[in-house]
């Protein structure tokens, strides 16, 4: 695709006007391009990763339907037969040394039967929104001519089972013990990484001898502390090298690997998104049977998540299987049971008065009320540092869908307003300073445009 102009300035911000924000999202997407899908960033990013391109694919469905839909076949074209979708697929035309770990050093087709065959592709995955983008898809051209409409419903009915296996995956090889909570194996499956919600179980973990390496993420960012450390990255590597010596193999992983929690965040994903497969399970007919089982598993997330709810906090917490303990750190995580929804009024108004605390949005000095990554309250905070502190468009985009779900339009609307104040003043950043608002870690980030065209585009929609 071909790029175009932006009315930015040298500095990488946009031009300030509110009106701006739809076109200049949407050339975002359009410069991150190739083919039928769309690298996260420019240069950081050059692959395709799981929970990015479900995001990217609501935000398309507003502007390319058809885009929206290829970049999700993409994607789901690599999916293993165990059902899993994996983290990140490899593009084979990215520059050389310009990612690592590469597709060399997971290994994965050469190490499990059950990694694809035709791509290559890491051994994780991440939080299961897809089937939110699907029904986005759905909805975004319900009502419209009918070739549009016959197009959606084929491609719903095209992707239903591959939805229906990789939850199916996840609520079993992924929660053996039937809590209604999903194992992750990997801080990188969470998509929040070096949040400090991971820093008690990986402290667990002893690095062995690991085989040397060379970080590629650091040559993209101004300065390196918006990353992760490079102690972080010892443990990241450590972790992946157990998983090879597994060969991605569930049951040995589950028996003998050093990390495993259970993830709140990826849970309510998880019941948010089966919401969406049940609505899609009807548009595509499916047995009677599935809408039961579908049901089941909405029903077991919302208890697994009531059981990790903290009253002294007011928040929800992730579980370490192997140390037998909830990881006691306030981040946005916490408003978990706020994304996986159907709370009782007491339980939301917890939710919210945390929201509004000072341990988040309320707090003194911020730039925009906009809820930190981590609560600056934590001894684990730090403003510029990845998922310790600084702010995410993405998810600001969870809380505000998530309150629009709960029928809290006032308190959904002032996120989306400071939201996209925040990038019509700085740009389409990965993440923001939360008491500056400076603009950090890559510019031009695909998921960051994409929940902006969402947000402007929704309110139309009548569904949500
Ligand atoms: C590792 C692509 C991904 C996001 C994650 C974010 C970051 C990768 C990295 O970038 O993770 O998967 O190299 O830091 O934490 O949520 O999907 O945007």
């Amino acid at each position: 695709m071909k790029g175009e102009e932006l009315p930015h300035s040298s500095s990488g911000r946009t031009s300030g006007h509110l009106g701006d924000v739809n076109p200049l999202a949407a050339g975002v997407l359009r410069r991150n391009s190739i083919k039928s899908w769309t690298k996260p960033a420019p240069s950081l990013y050059p692959h395709q990763w799981s929970w990015d391109s479900a995001f990217i694919a609501l935000g398309l469905a507003h502007v390319d339907n058809h885009r929206a839909t290829s970049e999700l076949e993409t994607l789901f074209a690599s999916q293993w037969a165990t059902g899993k979708v994996p983290h990140i697929v490899f593009n084979p035309e990215a520059p050389p040394k310009s990612y690592f770990p590469d597709a060399e050093r997971w290994s994965s087709s050469a190490l499990s039967a059950d990694a694809p065959d035709q791509s290559r592709t890491s051994g994780l995955c991440q939080p299961p929104v897809h089937a939110v983008a699907v029904r986005r898809i759905w909805e975004t051209a319900r009502g419209k001519e009918e070739r549009r409409v016959d197009r959606a419903r084929a491609f719903l009915k095209d992707n239903y089972l591959r939805l229906f296996a990789w939850h199916r995956y996840l609520l079993t090889a992924r929660d053996p013990e039937e809590s209604g909570l999903v194992t992750i194996y990997h801080p990188w499956e969470s998509g929040t990484d070096n949040s400090p919600r991971w820093d008690a179980a990986l402290a667990a973990v002893e690095v062995g001898d690991l085989p040397p390496y060379t970080r590629y993420d650091l040559q993209h960012v101004t300065d390196p502390s918006h990353r992760p450390t490079d102690e972080e990255y010892d443990r990241y590597l450590w972790l992946l090298e157990l998983l090879k010596r597994a060969r991605y193999d569930e049951a040995d992983i589950y028996e003998s690997h050093p990390f495993l929690v259970k993830d709140v965040l990826f849970s309510a994903i998880l019941v948010a998104a089966n919401e969406a497969l049940l609505e899609i399970s009807r548009v595509v007919d499916a047995p009677e049977e599935d809408r039961e089982t579908i049901g089941a598993w909405i029903a077991r997330g919302r208890e697994g998540l009531e059981g990790q709810w903290d009253p002294g906090l007011k928040l929800c917490l992730d579980y370490d299987v192997l140390g037998d303990s909830p990881l006691r750190v306030r981040t946005v995580a916490g408003f978990a049971p706020l994304i996986a929804g159907g709370l009782d009024a007491g339980r939301l108004e917890d939710l919210l008065e945390t929201l509004d605390s000072p341990a988040f949005a309320g707090h003194e000095g911020l730039h925009r009320p906009l809820p930190p990554s981590t609560s600056p309250e934590e001894p684990g905070f730090h403003p510029r540092s990845y998922w310790r502190g600084p702010v995410w468009p993405v998810a600001n985009w969870l809380l505000w869908w998530s309150l629009t779900r709960a029928r809290e339009p006032h308190r959904a609307a002032q996120i989306r307003r400071e939201t996209i104040g925040q990038l019509a003043e700085c740009g389409f950043a990965e993440y923001f300073e939360p008491f500056t608002g400076e603009p950090l870690g890559s510019t031009e980030q695909s998921w960051t445009a994409a929940v902006a065209l969402d947000m402007l585009a929704v309110e139309t929609l009548g569904s949500d």
